[in-house]
């Protein structure tokens, strides 16, 4: 019987081990959890740097591929960023990542490699979307506006990987990620994604013995979070044991309230104050739990609960201190 992995045997479709592999991106919080998580697969890890490869450039990233000649590819090179940046610089969001997917995919069939794995966002899908979501809800209703330009682009990307697997037999494969967070964010309180945000936010108010922090919004969107890296060790299974047309989901299976989030946020770090709402900021899509179903029937789950993900972040966070988190 075939399962919806397109595999009739129930092996490793596509083993790693002695593959010459390329984390694009690899300097970004997905792009190094995907080179910790591979370390371990017996692959030859391939990476480029910023000055090295300019992703938006069509001939050098082909001249890249023709180079190094990957066996396969992880695609979590992205212009990435929270609520704000996305509302803000949506120029910046639909050309950077349309330029960096149609290149790499392109390139990739050119250059004959044998399977490749994009990564979408949770954010293609309809801002009121039946909850949890489905894979089939993609394309069913308007889109957040919020992060339109940026949903619009991932759209593409997925629909790249489909449109090259049905008339090149590329071995071309997507998935949906949810919130992200973990060792190797942002924390540029304007352009991050909240949980960082609120890290920094909650550290800072404390060591300034601040008597409250400021939240986005009205603090009762909900959204689901994962650990980076889990969510690397589920985008290696996937590149390991999914070969078919369909986005795959990649989320937790469990949403929380932004201000639930932020309280337990203030707790890790050990802010007491007031947590203060401010509306005049954007609260996006109200929900997007993701329905993990899919990902759960090829026998992958989740491992890292949100409270100890936290919390090591925040001690990831803290060793960072030194640096310059501007
Ligand atoms: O994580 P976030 O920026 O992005 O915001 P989205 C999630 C929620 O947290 C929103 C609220 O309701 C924000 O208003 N929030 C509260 C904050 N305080 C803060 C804060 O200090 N900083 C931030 N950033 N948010 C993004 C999309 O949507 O998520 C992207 O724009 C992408 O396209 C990404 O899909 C995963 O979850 O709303």
């Amino acid at each position: 019987m075939t399962d919806i992995s397109g595999n009739h045997s129930g092996d490793v479709v596509y083993p790693l081990a002695g593959k010459k592999v390329w984390v694009a991106g690899h300097r970004g919080m997905v792009g190094s959890a995907l080179v910790r998580r591979l370390a371990s697969e017996g692959c030859d890890i391939v990476t480029a740097t910023r000055n090295e490869l300019d992703l938006i450039r069509q001939s050098d990233v082909e001249k890249w591929f023709a180079d190094n000649k990957p066996d396969a590819v992880f695609v979590p090179a992205a212009k990435v960023g929270g609520i704000l940046a996305n509302d803000t610089r949506p120029a910046e969001f639909i050309y950077d990542n349309l330029m960096i997917e149609a290149n790499i995919i392109h390139a990739a069939h050119l250059a004959g490699v044998e399977k490749l794995l994009f990564l979408g966002s949770s954010c293609i899908y309809p801002k009121l979307a039946q909850q949890p979501i489905r894979e089939d809800a993609l394309l069913t209703g308007p889109l957040e506006p919020t992060n339109e330009y940026y949903a619009i682009a991932k759209i593409a990307g997925i629909k790249l990987c489909q449109a090259y697997r049905r008339q090149y037999g590329c071995d071309f494969i997507s998935a949906m990620p949810t919130n992200l967070y973990g060792p190797g964010d942002n924390f540029n309180l304007q352009t991050s994604h909240v949980l960082p945000a609120l890290m920094r936010k909650a550290h800072e108010a404390k060591l300034h013995g601040d008597k409250e922090m400021i939240i986005w919004g009205s603090g009762s969107p909900l959204r689901e979070f994962l650990h980076v890296d889990d969510a690397a060790d589920a985008l290696v299974f996937l590149m390991k044991n999914y070969s078919a047309e369909n986005h795959i989901n990649v989320g937790s299976g469990e949403d929380i309230s932004i201000l639930e989030l932020t309280h337990i946020v203030a707790r890790t770090v050990g802010f007491d104050g007031q947590i203060v709402t401010d509306t005049s900021k954007p609260d996006g899509t109200p929900r997007k739990l993701m329905s993990g179903d899919r990902l759960k029937s090829l026998g992958w789950h989740s491992s890292t609960g949100l409270e100890k993900g936290i919390a090591d972040t925040y001690r990831w966070f803290l060793q960072q201190e030194a640096i310059d988190l501007q």
